[in-house]
This record gives C-alpha cells, structure tokens and sequence, in this order.
C-alpha cells in the first residue's frame, strides 16, 4: 500500500496498529520518527566508539560517540550547511485534531520536542493509553514513543516543530533539528516564528502519567535485593583500551553462534557463559522487582522486551554539568521506599535511568521467553549495557516450536564463519 508523501522512505515498512485511543482525534498523521544520522556507517563508528585507542579512533572523541551529523524526521532534513535536503512538512487541517505517533529512533540522541504555537495531548505511553495530559513540550528518550494529539487552532500559517537538546549528556547534533507543521491552504514557506526553547528536561521524562487500565503491585513486595549496578569501565589489552558498559560487573556478550534459545532447546541452559548475563525468573505471574543504580554521569534509557513496566520511582535529574562531588544518590529504603508509587503508575517499555541515580521497576512474569533488558542508546548496547531475563524457563517450549530454531541455526553455521561480511565483535545486541 502506498502511503502519503510525508512518512518518507525510512519508515515505508512501519506497521501501524490502531489500539484504543483515550482522546477523540479527527485525522491520523501517522509515524514521526525522529532519528540521528551518521554519514559514516553503524559498523565502523561503532568500532571506533568501542575502542577509543585503536589506529581508527575518532579524533576529538577519544572514548566519547561524536555527535551525529544530522537529525531525521521521517528520513528527511536539510543538511547541516543548508546547502542540500529539505524540511520535512507535515500538513495540518484548521479545527481539526490530528494523532501523532512520535518515536525516537535515535542511536543516542534524546529531544524535547515542541511545536510553536500549540500543544501536544499526550494519550499513550509507549501503546499504552492514558488519561489525557496537555503538555507544551515533550522529552523523548532514545526508544520511546507518545501519541499526540494537535489541535489545530491557530492562524492558516506553518509552524516550526523543534527537537531540542538536553544540558545534560544525552546526545547532540551538527544540525538544527527541526521540521515544519504547514496548515493546509498555506503558502510553502519557512515558518516566521523560532518559538521559545522549552524547559530543560535533563534527559528526565515524567513519570506522572496515569494507564487508563489500571495495574498497581503489591506494596509489601518490593526489596533492593534485585539491584543491578551499571557503570563504565575502560580496559586496556595490548595497548587498545575498550569501552564497558558492565551490569553487576559484566558486560554481556552473548555469541550469535549460540543464541539463548538454542540453549533452551538443547536443555542446558545451566552452561551459559556468565557474560551472556542470564537472569532466571523461573515462575510464573510473579511480580519481579528491579533496581538499577547508575554509577555513572550519563542517563541512560532503560528499556525491557516482552513487556510493559511499571515505573515505581527514580531520582531526581541532576542539572548539567554535574558536580562531581555531589554525585551518587544510592536508593535509600527508608526515605524513597514509601515515596515509590505502586498503584497505577507510568507503564511503558523504556524509560530514563537518572545519572548518578537509581531507577524502581515492576514487571509480571506472565510471558514465558528470554527477554532482553537493555541501555537503548546504541552504542551503550554494544558495550554490553544489558542482561537478560529468562522467563518461565519450563513454559518456554509450550508458547514456541523450538523444533524450528534447527534449520536457521544448520544455515547460520554454515554461513557465518566463512559467509559473513562482518564478523562479531561487540556485545552482540
Ligand atoms: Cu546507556
């Protein structure tokens, strides 16, 4: 099916689901997929990223990603001389409300978005709807998604759609990112109005949303036993240091030649390497507890496959540039436990872990599977900011034909060793 204009080619293959909407809107604008770009390709930045000493590291950013050369929207912007591209438009109806489904798609970059002149109704939280919240601007961390609504009640005129950046390090840009809402019957011309930069968000989403279905945890259950600790870590072998990103002290690797699942297949699960970082969660419908502390001066979006989580509480976000010697909150049970929220909180797949700060999580073992838990920024993945939850291990061959893994894995192993243009050497995410 051919689709408008406005989605660009990036996007052609998104499946568009329509679940229930909490607000009314008129129109479907469809995906925005905000996104960072590289003029250089994914596998040679991120050898350069992970290993800051070797011959090909990036000048300038010893250890430390470049900012990326350009931001998308829906695959399209002018270039960051001006000289080439062109502004995404998206076309707005006077007195009508318009869905938007924003995504970032980024590598490393998160946004405030704002567009002037309007609001946004935030109605979803990573596909789940909420009670409707009015907003003038809207964080987005790398892997989160909100539906909007706009109301277009302004002048017949275009108006500019601003992603800006955060103080605090979570990613930036060569370019102005930025695209243009056009109200139909307008003239096609550069908006008149920059707007005003919005709030600093610190790379801190809010955490005041309300699920229109609710889901609370019980409140007795809730322990920091399940801590996993992050923290950078750079080691040196043979004179080229490597970036780390360990979770309880290993950075998870895991090897494509012997994925989790065949290792469920195969009943030996117990054999798997300690860097592949397995998190057994044996029974099922539980509720699991997690906390995450971030010894580190960089937030990190935290995001959970296979299902929703209930956020039950983080840190406050710490304004940029953070004083080193004010650093580390740790969790502490007696002040931030009964401030943890428990009924009916923000549910959603990826949210922000504060820098120096902690993170409370809440998800249900109602899904048999291995389910990854991992930093979305890119590069974070690769140097091994994950671990993964093996769920109802017994259940696992009952909701798949593990029978079925045998051809892929037969054809894998007679390609990958000799076929493979790019051979394996991150974490493996
Ligand atoms: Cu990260």
């Amino acid at each position: 099916m051919a689709l408008p204009a406005q989605y660009g080619n990036g996007v052609l293959g998104a499946i568009r689901i329509n679940g229930p909407a909490s607000s009314n809107y008129d129109d479907d604008l469809g995906p925005l997929v905000i996104s960072d770009w590289y003029y250089g390709s994914a596998f040679a930045l991120a050898h350069r990223v992970n290993s800051p000493t070797n011959p090909y590291s990036i000048p300038g950013f010893p250890g430390s990603p470049p900012p990326s050369d350009n931001i998308l929207f829906n695959g399209l912007n002018r270039r960051a001389n001006g000289a080439s591209g062109s502004y995404r438009r998206f076309t707005l109806t006077a007195g009508r409300k318009h869905l938007l489904r924003l995504i970032n798609g980024s590598v490393q970059a998160s946004f405030t978005v704002s567009l002037v002149g309007h609001s946004f109704t935030i109605v979803a939280t990573d596909m789940v709807p909420i009670t409707p919240v009015t907003v003038t601007s809207l964080y987005i961390g790398v892997g989160q998604r909100y539906d909007v609504i706009i109301n277009a009640n302004q002048p017949v005129a275009n108006y500019w759609f601003n992603a800006t950046f955060s103080s605090a390090p979570c990613g930036g840009a060569t370019n102005r990112p930025a695209m243009i809402f056009q109200y139909s019957g307008a003239p096609t011309a550069n908006p008149t109005s920059a707007g005003t930069v919005p709030p600093d968000s610190r790379c801190a989403d809010s955490l005041n949303y309300t699920p229109v279905v609710s889901k609370s945890v019980p409140s007795a259950s809730f322990t920091t036993g399940n801590t996993l600790n992050t923290r950078l870590q750079i080691s040196t072998t043979g004179g080229i240091s490597r970036v780390y990103w360990p979770v309880n002290n290993t950075p998870m690797k895991v090897n494509w030649n012997n994925p989790t699942l065949e290792y469920v297949k195969n009943s030996n699960t117990g054999t798997m390497p300690a860097n592949t970082n397995v998190i057994s969660v044996p029974t099922a419908n539980q509720w699991t507890f997690w906390l995450i502390v971030n010894n580190s001066s960089i937030p990190h979006p935290v995001h959970l496959h296979g299902h929703d989580i209930l956020i039950l509480g983080a840190s406050p976000a710490l304004a940029a540039p953070i004083n080193p010697t004010n650093r580390l909150r740790p969790y502490n049970p007696s002040v931030d436990g009964p401030a943890l929220k428990i009924a009916n909180p923000t549910r959603r797949d990826t949210t922000m872990l504060p820098a120096w700060g902690w993170l409370a999580l809440a998800y249900r073992t109602n899904n048999p599977g291995a389910w990854l838990m991992h930093c979305h920024i890119a590069w974070h993945a690769s140097q091994g900011f994950s671990v993964q939850f093996l769920e109802q291990l017994t259940s696992i061959p009952t909701v798949m034909n593990l029978n079925e893994l045998t051809g892929n894995c037969n054809n894998w192993d007679a390609f990958y060793p000799s076929g493979a243009p790019f051979l394996q050497d991150d974490s493996g995410i």
